[in-house]
């Protein structure tokens, strides 16, 4: 692996650390100006303001940043990224009034992505996962999380998370599995709960902790999707099993999700639309990430999640797409930023830690991801832009110039 220079960069933007961090603390960045990144074998070797040490550069390979805005490479850490066809026809149902939860009442939404994915086949679902992933990375994501939870039975469970495993070997974007069998009841199972809940829990789970296709286990706690208590049952497998908790929780309803994420140690809860107080007090005391999606939000024209309150209830919060077929048809997490700035009130500063350091804490990768210190992976990005101000502004638009991953340039 060649070493890599990037030289002349204008503002060295990145939150530091190994861990997420919160409250207060979120919007403290650092900022270097007239820096040098080096990258040696993969990881960052070397960071620097003003002039660069004699040597340090031989034999590496030179980018020129221009005098322009170096940040780590962005994490998406909540993706529904595999899946069968799409869900367009849901936008008339929508503009006439019928609700998300209606629509999955009915039989659609979700039923109707596990319809389609169950009918693809692996190699289908790769090719297309691999052209979002694609586009992904050309916006700066180098690190994504995927969840299974459109297949439904045990062994189309199995093959969306193979499709995640396979495009690690081909893809250049890390793609970091979640098992999410608790996504919807399947429609076989309708009269049936407690048998579908049986074989989350004595049949996939065990089975994908075993065969190691997954990480993490993410349910759907949602008024007429599971329950807290059929969540905390399921969740309690999971840890039980090694997988590590996920929650969906207060997305629509506020049934309890986000209390159960603090009380059993939930890595992250997503969504947190509706998140009450006493959720916030939760998530604050048991050290759960709010992974916050606002693309979902002005999708479902919903309100926005209280991402201040929870800063200022010490909770660390990230950031990221909810990528899927339904309520969020967008894997672009810079318009995700955009949003995040004028909606949650987040300042620019608190934004990067969210999508970086944040997003990796999401996903167990802050000891190794999410920003430019000695040690942690070379994942960075060159933007066509010359602060953190200018990116949170530029609504909608890909502003990343360069994309490096572990040291070494994407072409694309
Ligand atoms: O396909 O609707 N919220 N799950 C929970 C989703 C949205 C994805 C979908
Ligand atoms: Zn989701």
């Amino acid at each position: 692996m060649a070493n890599l220079l990037i030289k002349n960069i204008g503002l060295l933007a990145t939150p530091t650390g190994s861990n997420p961090r919160r409250g207060k603390e979120q919007g403290e960045i650092t900022m270097l100006k007239d820096a040098y990144v080096l990258v040696k074998d993969g990881l960052i070797a070397a960071v620097g303001e003003g002039a660069i040490p004699a040597g340090l550069s031989d034999g590496a390979e030179v980018v020129d940043a221009g005098g322009r805005l170096v940040t780590p490479g962005l994490v998406d850490a909540h993706t529904h990224l595999i899946f069968g066809g799409w869900r367009q026809n849901e936008l008339g149902m929508k503009l006439h009034g019928v609700s998300y939860l209606e629509i999955l009442a009915q039989g659609g939404g979700i039923l109707s992505t596990v319809r389609s994915t169950r009918a693809a086949s692996e190699e289908e679902l790769t090719d297309k996962a691999a052209k979002v992933l694609d586009d992904m990375l050309r916006m700066g994501v180098t690190t994504c999380e995927a969840k299974s939870g459109y297949g439904l039975t045990p062994e189309d469970e199995y093959k969306q998370l193979r499709v995640i495993h396979r495009l690690n070997e081909t893809h250049k974007v890390e793609v970091v599995p979640t098992f999410m069998g608790a996504h919807a009841v399947p429609e076989e199972f309708k009269e049936n709960r407690e048998g579908y809940l049986r074989l989350l829990c004595e049949e996939m789970i065990p089975t994908v902790a075993r065969e190691k296709l997954a990480e993490f286990c993410d349910v759907f706690c949602e008024t007429g999707v599971f329950t807290a208590e059929e969540s905390r049952r399921i969740l309690e497998a999971a840890k039980a099993h090694g997988l590590v908790p996920k929650i969906h929780a207060d997305e629509i309803d506020p049934i309890g999700g986000s209390q159960l994420a603090g009380e059993i140690g939930a890595i992250s809860a997503e969504h947190l639309i509706v998140c009450p107080e006493a959720g916030i007090e939760s998530l604050a005391k048991g050290g759960v990430i709010a992974c916050l999606l606002p693309g979902t939000s002005f999708y479902l024209g919903a309100t926005f999640a209280p991402a201040r309150a929870m800063l200022d209830a010490g909770v660390a919060v990230a950031v990221s797409t909810d990528f899927n077929p339904g309520s969020c048809p967008s894997a672009n997490l810079q318009l995700a930023m955009n949003i995040a700035c004028l909606k949650y009130r987040l300042t620019p500063e608190e934004v990067l830690t969210a999508v970086t350091l944040n997003g990796a804490g999401a996903i167990h990768r802050a000891d190794r991801l999410g920003s430019i210190e000695v040690g942690k992976q070379g994942d960075l990005l060159v933007w066509d832009a010359p602060d953190l101000d200018y990116i949170c502004y530029r609504l909608g638009a890909n502003l990343v110039d360069t994309v490096i991953k572990q040291g070494e340039i994407v072409r694309f």
